[in-house]
């Protein structure tokens, strides 16, 4: 019997991010190699999806089109992770680069639907850029997960769909991304308030808490019927005193939680579906 998306979890792992250094947490998955090395062990501890961000040879934030395609090809090649690229990047990437990720041809890529503080910096994501963005994501065949920081983004998103129709795919994910100092805070009252406002359209939605939020937030996304994102770009700290080492232990404690609550993570077959995710890679 095949299983729905109300009795299982999707789980995106967002592995490295933009912001933390590799100097400070050498254990953070930087290099090709490693990024390939976390994807299968995530893959196999529950993930469906991957949020991907990428280094260069400094382990500095990149958005190289070349390292980016090769990522993508690296990581489709190894698993059957839904391969997201960031569109995000770091706040210091210029608009028109962010704009040239979907030449990398993922599965899916993040769409923030506003500008954010983002601690002492800011998360530009102005009006026109969104458009743009959503516009080439239907045209290059990419399915985006709109990421969503505050309520205002929200609200953002009503507008967006309803000036510019459904996404390629049809199907509509948002993932809220609460506690960014600066965004909506990372309590479960926050993300509740966030949930009530979801145009008609959303077809699914998960959430991630940076930081010490991240396990509320987890809690509550399972109990309200959502979905996870976990992974070192939120969060590096398994418990008190006790660093993450690796993505998939972050993963693996998701897996435990939802299956727990009678939710076990969804495969990668059935998020393709959930998504719908055009196939790719040759099979
Ligand atoms: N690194 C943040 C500035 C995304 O990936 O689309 C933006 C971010 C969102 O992580
Ligand atoms: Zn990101």
């Amino acid at each position: 019997m095949s299983r729905s998306a109300a009795t299982t979890t999707l789980i995106t792992v967002a592995p490295t991010g933009a912001e933390t250094a590799k100097a400070d947490v050498p254990q953070l998955p930087t290099t090709l190699d490693e990024l390939v090395e976390t994807a299968v062990r995530c893959e196999a501890a529950g993930a469906a999806v991957i949020h991907l961000h990428i280094r260069d040879a400094e382990h500095q934030p990149t958005l190289d089109a070349a390292l980016l395609r090769a990522s993508v090809e690296a990581i489709r090649e190894s698993t059957d992770l839904v391969v997201q690229l960031s569109t995000g990047g770091s706040v210091h990437d210029p608009l028109e680069h962010r704009l040239a990720v979907l030449d990398a041809e993922p599965d899916s890529c993040s769409l923030t639907c506003g500008t954010t503080n983002f601690g002492d910096d800011v998360f530009l994501n102005p009006w026109p850029f969104i458009v743009q963005l959503y516009r080439q994501s239907i045209e290059r065949e990419v399915v985006p997960e709109f990421e969503l920081f505050d309520l205002g983004h929200v609200h953002a998103l009503r507008r967006l769909l309803s000036e510019e129709g459904l996404p390629y795919g049809g199907k509509v994910h948002v993932d809220f991304v609460t506690g960014v100092p600066g965004g909506m805070p990372g309590t479960p009252a926050a993300l509740m308030a966030a949930v009530a406002l979801l145009p008609a359209e959303v077809t699914s939605w998960s959430a991630t808490g940076i930081g010490r939020t991240h396990l509320p937030i987890l809690a509550a996304a399972l109990a309200a019927r959502g979905h996870l994102r976990v992974g070192m770009e939120d969060n590096l700290v398994l418990a008190k005193g006790q660093q993450v080492q690796r993505n998939d232990e972050l993963v693996a404690r998701a897996a435990d939680v939802a299956t727990l609550l009678q939710r076990p993570p969804m495969s990668t077959t059935e998020a393709r579906e959930l998504l719908n995710i055009k196939r790719r890679k040759a099979s």
